[in-house]
């Protein structure tokens, strides 16, 4: 592939990984105030994060290039309230479409026909991606 388009999507590798550690933080923040239900459904976030990288590991060997990993940082863990969690969630889902709309550019821009179709997927899914969080910030807030 392209060095910058493997670069971003290297860089994407450790975002999804991260995400997935935002997440796992924010079950156990739920855990610890006994919200079982909030707790599992970040958790299951969490797994679903792991997927996300994992998928761009793959691509990228499928594609005979190099995964450079790199450290995870430190994910936040307190917040005062679920509302405050879940406004959190949505924030770092913006943050997380722009990363995968800068990566979809990125391989428009070298005219990588294959990566741009794998990309569509995690396009669509940050709509998803962002829909849940608002939904469940709106029932938060009732
Ligand atoms: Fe990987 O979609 Fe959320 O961050």
């Amino acid at each position: 592939m392209n060095g910058k388009l493997a670069k971003v999507m290297n860089e994407q590798i450790n975002k999804e990984i991260y995400s997935a550690f935002l997440y796992l933080a924010m079950s156990d923040w739920a855990m610890q105030k006994g919200l079982k239900g909030a707790a599992h459904w970040l958790y299951v976030q969490y797994l679903e994060e792991m997927i996300h990288g994992q998928n761009l590991y793959r691509y990228l060997q499928v594609r005979g290039d190099p995964v450079e990993l790199a450290p995870i940082a430190k994910p936040e863990g307190a917040w005062n309230t679920l509302l405050d969690v879940f406004r959190h969630v949505l924030e770092h889902e913006k943050l997380v479409t722009a990363s995968i709309a800068n990566l979809a550019n990125v391989s428009q821009d070298v005219r990588d026909h294959a990566a741009s179709i794998f990309l569509e997927w995690y396009v669509t899914e940050q709509v998803e991606e962002e829909g849940n969080a608002t939904d469940i910030i709106q029932r938060l807030q009732l």
